[in-house]
Protein backbone atom coordinates (compact mmCIF):
# COMPACT_ATOMS: atom_id res chain seq x y z
CA UNK A 1 0.00 0.00 0.00
CA UNK A 2 1.04 3.39 -0.81
CA UNK A 3 2.78 5.09 1.93
CA UNK A 4 1.33 8.27 1.89
CA UNK A 5 -2.38 6.33 2.17
CA UNK A 6 -1.41 5.57 5.61
CA UNK A 7 -1.15 8.54 6.58
CA UNK A 8 -4.74 10.20 6.24
CA UNK A 9 -7.43 11.15 9.07
CA UNK A 10 -10.68 11.07 7.83
CA UNK A 11 -13.12 12.95 9.58
CA UNK A 12 -17.02 12.97 9.37
CA UNK A 13 -19.63 15.36 10.19
CA UNK A 14 -23.17 15.20 9.81
CA UNK A 15 -25.75 17.61 7.88
CA UNK A 16 -27.97 19.38 9.68
CA UNK A 17 -31.17 17.18 11.37
CA UNK A 18 -34.28 18.12 13.56
CA UNK A 19 -35.22 20.95 14.68
CA UNK A 20 -31.90 22.36 13.96
CA UNK A 21 -30.77 24.56 10.58
CA UNK A 22 -27.05 23.95 10.99
CA UNK A 23 -24.53 21.22 12.48
CA UNK A 24 -21.31 22.62 14.40
CA UNK A 25 -19.76 18.63 13.30
CA UNK A 26 -20.14 19.71 9.76
CA UNK A 27 -19.00 23.00 10.02
CA UNK A 28 -15.47 21.67 11.63
CA UNK A 29 -15.34 18.75 9.44
CA UNK A 30 -15.10 21.52 6.69
CA UNK A 31 -12.64 23.45 8.42
CA UNK A 32 -10.46 20.77 9.16
CA UNK A 33 -10.28 19.50 5.43
CA UNK A 34 -6.50 19.54 4.60
CA UNK A 35 -5.39 20.18 7.55
CA UNK A 36 -2.02 18.82 8.96
CA UNK A 37 -2.09 17.00 12.19
CA UNK A 38 1.60 16.51 12.55
CA UNK A 39 2.45 13.84 9.81
CA UNK A 40 -0.91 12.99 9.10
CA UNK A 41 -2.97 14.80 6.57
CA UNK A 42 -6.88 15.46 7.51
CA UNK A 43 -9.69 14.40 4.57
CA UNK A 44 -13.04 15.34 5.60
CA UNK A 45 -16.75 14.22 4.38
CA UNK A 46 -20.30 15.33 5.19
CA UNK A 47 -22.55 12.85 5.74
CA UNK A 48 -26.64 13.11 5.36
CA UNK A 49 -28.60 12.57 8.49
CA UNK A 50 -30.45 8.96 6.81
CA UNK A 51 -30.04 5.68 8.72
CA UNK A 52 -27.80 3.16 6.04
CA UNK A 53 -27.28 5.81 3.97
CA UNK A 54 -24.73 7.78 5.82
CA UNK A 55 -22.87 4.60 6.60
CA UNK A 56 -22.47 3.25 2.85
CA UNK A 57 -20.99 6.93 2.11
CA UNK A 58 -18.45 6.80 5.09
CA UNK A 59 -17.81 3.36 3.89
CA UNK A 60 -17.08 4.54 0.58
CA UNK A 61 -14.86 7.19 1.68
CA UNK A 62 -12.67 4.58 4.17
CA UNK A 63 -12.45 2.62 0.50
CA UNK A 64 -11.13 5.19 -1.30
CA UNK A 65 -8.77 6.63 0.75
CA UNK A 66 -7.58 3.97 3.28
CA UNK A 67 -7.14 6.34 6.12
CA UNK A 68 -5.33 5.51 9.35
CA UNK A 69 -7.32 6.80 11.87
CA UNK A 70 -11.45 7.47 11.53
CA UNK A 71 -12.82 10.22 13.66
CA UNK A 72 -16.82 10.52 13.04
CA UNK A 73 -18.05 13.70 14.88
CA UNK A 74 -21.96 14.24 15.56
CA UNK A 75 -24.22 17.21 17.54
CA UNK A 76 -25.45 16.52 20.86
CA UNK A 77 -27.47 18.88 22.32
CA UNK A 78 -27.83 19.26 25.93
CA UNK A 79 -24.52 18.11 26.34
CA UNK A 80 -22.34 20.52 28.03
CA UNK A 81 -18.73 18.69 27.16
CA UNK A 82 -16.86 16.53 24.41
CA UNK A 83 -17.62 13.35 25.01
CA UNK A 84 -16.12 10.60 22.79
CA UNK A 85 -18.00 7.60 22.60
CA UNK A 86 -16.98 4.54 24.22
CA UNK A 87 -19.45 2.01 22.78
CA UNK A 88 -21.25 1.59 19.66
CA UNK A 89 -24.60 -0.66 20.33
CA UNK A 90 -26.36 -2.80 17.44
CA UNK A 91 -29.35 -0.89 17.57
CA UNK A 92 -31.66 1.71 15.71
CA UNK A 93 -34.14 2.78 17.94
CA UNK A 94 -35.21 6.72 16.39
CA UNK A 95 -37.32 9.17 18.10
CA UNK A 96 -37.56 11.24 15.41
CA UNK A 97 -37.27 10.57 11.88
CA UNK A 98 -33.88 11.25 9.97
CA UNK A 99 -33.99 13.53 6.74
CA UNK A 100 -35.32 10.76 4.58
CA UNK A 101 -38.23 10.23 7.07
CA UNK A 102 -36.82 6.76 8.23
CA UNK A 103 -38.17 5.98 11.48
CA UNK A 104 -36.54 2.71 12.79
CA UNK A 105 -37.78 1.12 16.20
CA UNK A 106 -36.07 -1.87 17.84
CA UNK A 107 -34.31 -2.79 14.38
CA UNK A 108 -30.27 -4.51 14.32
CA UNK A 109 -27.70 -2.26 12.31
CA UNK A 110 -26.49 -5.42 11.65
CA UNK A 111 -28.56 -8.68 12.13
CA UNK A 112 -26.69 -11.53 14.15
CA UNK A 113 -23.93 -9.03 14.15
CA UNK A 114 -22.35 -8.38 17.60
CA UNK A 115 -24.62 -6.23 19.99
CA UNK A 116 -21.85 -4.17 20.40
CA UNK A 117 -17.81 -2.54 19.96
CA UNK A 118 -15.87 -0.46 21.88
CA UNK A 119 -14.18 2.44 20.35
CA UNK A 120 -10.91 2.39 18.93
CA UNK A 121 -9.97 5.82 20.08
CA UNK A 122 -8.23 6.39 23.71
CA UNK A 123 -10.93 7.86 24.61
CA UNK A 124 -9.88 8.59 28.17
CA UNK A 125 -6.61 9.64 27.06
CA UNK A 126 -8.80 12.00 24.96
CA UNK A 127 -10.68 13.16 27.87
CA UNK A 128 -7.49 13.99 29.61
CA UNK A 129 -5.82 16.22 27.18
CA UNK A 130 -8.93 18.11 26.81
CA UNK A 131 -8.93 18.95 30.45
CA UNK A 132 -5.42 19.92 30.45
CA UNK A 133 -6.71 22.91 27.86
CA UNK A 134 -9.76 23.87 30.17
CA UNK A 135 -12.42 22.12 27.30
CA UNK A 136 -14.91 20.05 29.52
CA UNK A 137 -14.77 16.98 28.53
CA UNK A 138 -16.08 13.12 29.73
CA UNK A 139 -16.03 9.59 28.41
CA UNK A 140 -19.57 9.09 27.10
CA UNK A 141 -21.28 5.26 27.80
CA UNK A 142 -23.88 5.88 24.75
CA UNK A 143 -23.90 7.56 21.46
CA UNK A 144 -28.10 6.93 22.09
CA UNK A 145 -29.82 4.66 18.85
CA UNK A 146 -29.89 7.60 16.33
CA UNK A 147 -27.73 7.85 13.21
CA UNK A 148 -24.33 8.37 15.16
CA UNK A 149 -24.42 5.35 16.76
CA UNK A 150 -25.90 3.59 13.54
CA UNK A 151 -22.81 5.25 12.01
CA UNK A 152 -20.69 4.38 14.77
CA UNK A 153 -21.52 0.40 14.61
CA UNK A 154 -21.46 0.33 11.03
CA UNK A 155 -18.04 1.92 11.38
CA UNK A 156 -16.36 -0.31 14.14
CA UNK A 157 -18.13 -3.54 12.18
CA UNK A 158 -15.99 -2.15 9.17
CA UNK A 159 -12.89 -1.84 11.29
CA UNK A 160 -13.09 -5.11 12.54
CA UNK A 161 -11.48 -6.05 9.13
CA UNK A 162 -9.33 -3.75 9.06
CA UNK A 163 -6.72 -4.41 11.52
CA UNK A 164 -4.53 -1.28 11.95
CA UNK A 165 -7.12 1.39 11.37
CA UNK A 166 -8.37 2.95 14.68
CA UNK A 167 -11.48 4.88 14.70
CA UNK A 168 -14.79 6.24 16.48
CA UNK A 169 -17.44 8.74 17.54
CA UNK A 170 -17.22 11.97 19.19
CA UNK A 171 -20.04 13.56 20.33
CA UNK A 172 -20.14 17.54 20.83
CA UNK A 173 -21.99 19.65 22.15
CA UNK A 174 -23.66 22.93 20.11
CA UNK A 175 -22.13 26.04 19.28
CA UNK A 176 -22.43 29.05 20.45
CA UNK A 177 -25.28 31.30 18.93
CA UNK A 178 -27.07 28.08 17.26
CA UNK A 179 -29.70 27.54 19.10
CA UNK A 180 -31.77 30.08 20.95
CA UNK A 181 -32.97 28.14 23.90
CA UNK A 182 -30.10 27.86 27.04
CA UNK A 183 -28.75 24.72 26.11
CA UNK A 184 -25.41 24.57 27.05
CA UNK A 185 -22.89 25.73 23.91
CA UNK A 186 -19.19 25.89 23.15
CA UNK A 187 -17.86 28.52 20.91
CA UNK A 188 -16.31 27.64 17.70
CA UNK A 189 -12.85 28.71 18.73
CA UNK A 190 -13.46 26.10 21.53
CA UNK A 191 -14.57 23.57 19.38
CA UNK A 192 -11.91 23.79 16.93
CA UNK A 193 -9.23 23.50 19.76
CA UNK A 194 -10.90 20.19 20.76
CA UNK A 195 -11.13 18.90 17.26
CA UNK A 196 -7.39 19.58 16.63
CA UNK A 197 -6.44 17.78 20.52
CA UNK A 198 -9.05 14.64 19.59
CA UNK A 199 -7.37 13.76 15.82
CA UNK A 200 -3.91 14.52 17.68
CA UNK A 201 -4.36 12.27 20.26
CA UNK A 202 -6.18 9.95 18.59
CA UNK A 203 -2.92 10.28 15.88
CA UNK A 204 -0.36 9.91 18.88
CA UNK A 205 -1.93 6.69 20.17
CA UNK A 206 -1.03 4.72 16.42
CA UNK A 207 2.39 6.88 16.05
CA UNK A 208 3.08 5.56 19.48
CA UNK A 209 5.18 9.01 20.33
CA UNK A 210 4.55 12.72 20.77
CA UNK A 211 4.28 15.04 17.41
N1 LIG B 1 -26.35 13.94 15.82
C1 LIG B 1 -27.33 12.88 15.70
C2 LIG B 1 -27.30 12.46 14.26
C3 LIG B 1 -26.55 13.53 13.54
C4 LIG B 1 -25.91 14.34 14.59
O1 LIG B 1 -25.11 15.28 14.40
C5 LIG B 1 -27.14 11.76 16.72
O2 LIG B 1 -26.60 12.01 17.81
O3 LIG B 1 -27.53 10.62 16.44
Amino acid sequence: MNKNRDKIILLSGFEAFGAFSSNPSALLAEKFDGLAIGPYRVRSCILPVVFGEASRILEEWINQLHPAVVVCLGQAAGRSGITPERIAVNLDDADIPDNAGNQPVEKAIVPGGPAAYWSGLPVSKIVSALAALDIPASVSMSAGTYVCNHVFYSLMYKLAGMPGVRGGFVHIPLMEGQSPDDKPALSLHQLEQAVRCVLKTSAQELEGAGF
